[in-house]
């Protein structure tokens, strides 16, 4: 018989609470296995969710296609539901707790009936690990115990590390209860009821709805952002939207950097990315999130929290990101993209060779010059992090990498140069409140627009952005840290004619040489009013067939554009009001009397 109760005495409470609530079929306690993951993959290609890929060509791996309205996180459907409304702060959308558990409790009453009801001990992070935390997910969706299983570490060793403490409760539900008899749909879901809902001060996740990933896959947005945010303020730590690299010099010496982009600004590209400088290598820690705390030693230790890649799929491909196409080449979901005549999956920029025919994620006939497209804009990859061929020795250490430097950056095609320094951890502090983007399709919403987006946290903060700005500035303000420095880079920046004029890809390793060598103190900067640039001949161009005037263009501060720059901030900042910390505004002021200056 399958084990239904735990050695946790609240775990096993909370199973028997929301087993009566949502009335499954069965409970399942997930033991992590290879055999359970067989298990589940066989019944889901069973009940068409997912189609096994050709066994020679991606050995162990499934496609799964979602109905057309399941595609992306919903962030018009996500809330904060803290006690108080000014908690949850301007930039989430807030409801009352006891409000949303009553409204979501007529939802779930039920909503499991014909179904299995999983239960997912997973932990974020390593277990054991004294930065990882634990999560259980209950959930009704075999897809998701399946990403779970590659996207975090789950089942019996972490319920052991468990032992009777408490855990972050996650309960995901597909909304779509099934009749005696009645047979199940390929991708089932509630898309006019999707709900993903946080209640920090409880530790609680509750999403009713969409069996899409980020709003089912609790462990990621949900939990390692948007309650670990509020955790971490509370504790002291950082909780952040963040990829993490190691970067070697031709000397053999290493380095950690943490890097915060908003949605599809490359992060996954850049945490793999493989160096055009001779003799420079870049491991992978992390492509999306990041847990940092300091050490006895006052240095920053950063692990990541997941244990695999949910990335977009369109545009990645061998020239693109080698090491990425590299990890899914076995042992992998694909959600949304393209399924070929010899059963391999294909989106549109994965080869230069087009299939001649396919079936599309809409499960259409497909051919080149087809209306629709192949894959879904923001169709996605679960891949191991262990498959990465540049992982990380120390991608797994429970201890975490030490940081020497924080990146943020954005998607802009003007104004922002390639790259600038922070004077110092408040003006750092103030780079990342700065963060804006043009947005792309990783998110439901319009495409091409301007978004404010601060430390690329907009969607994923579980408190009060202006708490988070002030989280920021006291964590660097203990006596005895070795802060790192912090950077802003744009890789976007277009010329007159609307051409790119960074190449981008392996070339952004000239960048993060220079990071490189700042922390290790080497002194060619130029200041300007926004922060240090590279000094004249400090930047390596070598083989770099750049024009003069991009050359100058690349680094360039037209005092005028980031007037207006200053100006569209300070109207930004408005919304949070009294809660806006006074070390942002100082260096709002300053920043504008530097350009007049
Ligand atoms: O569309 C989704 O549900 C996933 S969004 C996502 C996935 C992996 C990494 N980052 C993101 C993001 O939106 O930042
Ligand atoms: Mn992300």
């Amino acid at each position: 018989m399958t084990k239904t109760r735990t050695e946790n005495t609240k775990l096993n409470q909370w199973i028997q609470d929301i087993q009566q609530l949502c009335q499954p079929e069965n409970v399942y306690i997930c033991d992590g296995s290879e055999e359970e993951y067989q298990r589940l993959a066989q019944e889901l290609v069973k009940c068409g969710t997912f189609t096994k890929l050709d066994e020679t060509k991606r050995p162990n791996s499934f496609l799964a296609c979602s109905t057309p309205e399941d595609v992306a996180r919903v962030e018009e459907s996500t809330f904060i539901c803290s006690q108080k409304e000014n908690d949850a702060g301007p930039t989430n959308n807030w409801k009352d707790p006891q409000e949303m558990y009553k409204t979501l409790k007529k939802f779930y009453r039920g909503c499991m009936w014909g179904r299995t009801m999983y239960v997912i001990p997973y932990s974020m992070g390593p277990v054991g690990s004294h930065i990882a935390r634990i999560g259980v997910q209950i959930t009704d969706s075999p897809y998701v115990v399946c990403n779970m299983r590659i996207m975090t570490r789950i089942g019996t060793p972490v319920l052991k590390v468990l032992g009777n403490n408490d855990f972050v409760k996650c309960l995901h539900s597909v909304g779509r209860p099934l009749e005696e008899d009645e047979e199940d749909v390929p991708w089932p879901c509630d898309t006019k009821n999707r709900y993903i809902c946080h209640f920090p001060e409880d530790r609680t996740i509750w999403s009713y709805g969409s069996g899409y990933g980020g709003n089912a896959l609790l462990g990621k947005k949900c939990f390692a952002l948007r309650i670990a945010s509020t955790i971490a303020r509370d504790e002291g730590w950082l909780a952040e939207h963040m990829l993490i690299m190691g970067i070697t010099n031709p000397e053999g010496e290493k380095k950690y950097f943490a890097a915060a982009f908003p949605s599809a600004c490359g992060k996954t590209n850049l945490a793999m990315l493989m160096p055009t400088l001779p003799g420079w290598k870049v491991e992978t820690v992390g492509d999306d999130i990041a847990w940092m705390k300091f050490g006895d030693d006052g240095r920053l230790y950063a692990i990541n929290p997941e244990a695999g890649f949910f990335g977009v799929a369109p545009g990645t491909s061998l020239k693109s990101n080698f090491n990425a196409m590299k990890s899914m080449e076995c042992n992998s979901i694909f959600t949304n993209v393209g399924l070929t005549d010899d059963g391999d999956i294909w989106w549109e920029g994965m080869t230069d060779e087009i299939p001649s025919h396919l079936r599309n994620w809409l499960g259409h006939d497909w051919t080149p010059g087809s209306e629709e497209k192949a894959a879904h804009p923001n169709a996605r990859f679960t891949a191991p992090a262990s498959q990465c061929p540049v992982i990380d020795k120390d991608w797994d250490n429970p201890n975490g990498v030490p940081i020497s430097a924080i990146i943020f950056g954005g998607r802009r095609s003007s104004v922002v140069p390639l790259i600038y320094e922070a004077f110092n951890w408040q003006h750092g502090t103030f780079l990342g409140a700065s963060v804006s983007s043009e947005t792309t399709a990783a998110a439901a919403g319009a495409v091409g627009k301007l978004r404010h987006d601060p430390f690329a946290m907009l969607p994923f903060c579980g408190y009060h952005m202006g708490d988070y700005f002030n989280h920021w500035l006291t964590v660097g303000e203990v006596a005895g840290r070795q802060l790192p420095k912090v950077y802003y880079v744009n890789w976007f920046r277009k010329n007159e004619n609307g051409n790119f004029i960074w190449p981008g890809f392996g070339e952004n390793s000239r960048v993060l040489k220079w990071i490189f060598e700042r922390a290790n103190g080497v002194d060619h900067v130029k200041e300007t009013p926004i922060g240090n640039v590279p000094a004249e001949g400090a930047f390596d161009m070598t083989g770099l067939d750049l024009d003069e005037r991009t050359l100058s263009q690349l680094f360039e501060v037209d005092r005028e554009a980031w007037g207006h720059e200053v100006e569209e901030l300070r109207n930004y900042f408005q919304i949070f009001g009294d809660k806006l910390s006074q070390g942002i505004r100082k260096e709002l002021d300053s920043l504008e009397s530097r350009l007049k200056g």
